[in-house]
C-alpha cells in the first residue's frame, strides 16, 4: 500500500480523485481533463484504488492532514510514501518540513522508496524553484535522507505531471507482497 501523507490542504484528496477517475496508463489523457470536483477536507484516513498498469491496481491511503500527529501507527502495510507540499502555502512551510523530516528520519521508513510532491503549480504564485530551495533547505535533506527519493512539480487542478505519478507508483510498489 501507498501512504500519503501531507499537511491540511495540500491536495491530497484531489489527487487521489484526479488519479481515479482518468486513464493516465492512455497517452493524451491529460487533455480535456476537467474541473476539478470539490474535495471537502478528510477526516482520517481514505482509502482509494487506483489503476496503474493494465493489469495492476494499487491501494493508495491518504492521512487526512488533521491525522499528521499518527502516521507512524500506518507504516504497517506501506511499501511507497508519498509526502505532498502545498507551493502556495508559504505558512505552512514550517511545519510541512518538520512533518517531512521527522517522517525521513522515523526507522520504519529507512527502506521506503519516497516521493515528494510539489503541488498546486498551475497557480502564478507558487513558490519558485529557488524559494522551494532556500525554504525546505532541500539539497540539506536529500543529502542526509537514508530513502530513495524522488521530486516531482505537479497540479491536481490541470492534472500536469500527473502521469508521472501514475508511474512512479506502479515502479516502487513492492510485488512480492502476493507471493
Ligand atoms: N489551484 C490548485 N488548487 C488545488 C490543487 N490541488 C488541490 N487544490 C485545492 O486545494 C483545496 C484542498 O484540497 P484537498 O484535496 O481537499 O486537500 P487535502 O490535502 O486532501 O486536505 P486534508 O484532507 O484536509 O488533509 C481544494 O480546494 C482543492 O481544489 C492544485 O493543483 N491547484
Ligand atoms: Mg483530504
Amino acid at each position: 500500500m501507498c501512504l500519503l501523507i501531507g499537511p491540511a490542504g495540500v491536495g491530497k484528496t484531489l489527487l487521489l480523485k484526479r488519479l481515479q477517475a482518468i486513464n493516465f496508463l492512455s497517452k493524451g489523457a491529460v487533455n480535456g481533463i476537467g474541473d476539478p470536483p470539490t474535495t471537502i477536507p478528510t477526516v482520517g484516513t481514505n482509502l482509494v484504488t487506483i489503476l496503474t498498469g493494465q493489469k495492476n491496481e494499487i491501494t493508495v491511503r491518504e492521512l487526512g492532514g488533521s491525522m499528521g500527529p499518527i502516521w507512524h501507527n500506518y507504516l504497517k502495510d506501506t511499501d511507497t510514501v508519498i509526502y505532498m507540499i502545498d507551493l502556495t502555502n508559504r505558512l505552512q512551510v514550517s511545519a510541512a518540513c518538520i512533518q517531512l523530516l521527522m517522517l525521513l528520519s522515523h526507522s520504519d521508513t529507512k527502506n521506503l522508496p519516497f516521493l515528494l510532491l510539489f503541488n498546486k503549480i498551475d497557480v502564478t504564485t507558487a513558490m519558485t524553484q529557488s524559494e522551494v530551495q532556500s525554504l525546505f533547505r532541500m539539497n540539506g535533506i536529500l543529502k542526509h535522507a537514508v530513502q530513495k527519493i524522488n521530486i516531482l512539480e505537479i497540479s491536481a487542478k490541470s492534472g500536469n505531471s500527473l502521469d508521472k505519478v501514475v508511474r512512479w507508483i506502479n515502479s516502487n510498489h513492492k510485488q512480492a507482497e502476493q507471493s
